[in-house]
């Protein structure tokens, strides 16, 4: 299931057209992963507010989309350009990788919703696959 050169191309394409808005995706995508699965909420316990928008959780949102943003710069070799991010996430943090899962798919639900014209078949397909090979990468260091 790796990236083909058109799946690049078409994640390129569209994320040169969302990063400018990579704020609000990004809170977006956190707000409704805390509420729809509400056991993502333990690794956040240490914030004041974990409501949708809060400050903690835009703040957080940018920082999660600037290591989606360095994903895409490192396309071509995933599992050594996120290696310090997999590890950080498995020995400091102990995220299960499950939760990369459900992060990917808010990700994916966010971008239709502010997207919806850019958001085509091809693109969904094309972002669904690259997510999951940032998943994949993340999990790396957890083997
Ligand atoms: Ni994640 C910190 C990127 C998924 C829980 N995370 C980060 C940082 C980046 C990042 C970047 C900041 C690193 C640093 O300080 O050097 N996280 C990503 C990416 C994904 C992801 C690219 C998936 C696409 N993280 C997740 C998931 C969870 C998660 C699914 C838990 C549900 N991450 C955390 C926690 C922190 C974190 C917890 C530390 C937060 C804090 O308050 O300091």
């Amino acid at each position: 299931m790796s990236l083909t050169a058109k799946d690049k191309d078409a994640i390129k394409g569209f994320w040169a057209k969302v990063a400018p808005k990579a704020e609000d995706i990004g809170a977006d995508a956190l707000s409704r992963m805390l509420v729809v699965y509400p056991q993502t909420k333990t690794y956040f316990s240490h914030w004041n507010d974990l409501s949708p928008g809060s400050a903690p959780v835009r703040k957080h949102g940018k920082t999660v989309m600037s290591g989606v943003a360095e994903a895409v710069s490192k396309i071509d070799d995933l599992t050594n350009g996120l290696l310090t991010l997999s590890e950080l996430h498995a020995f400091q943090l102990r995220v299960d990788p499950a939760n990369f899962k459900i992060l990917s798919h808010n990700l994916l639900v966010v971008l239709a919703i502010q997207f919806p014209n850019d958001f085509t078949p091809e693109v969904h397909v094309a972002m669904d696959k690259f997510l999951s090979a940032v998943a994949l990468a993340l999990s790396e260091k957890y083997r």
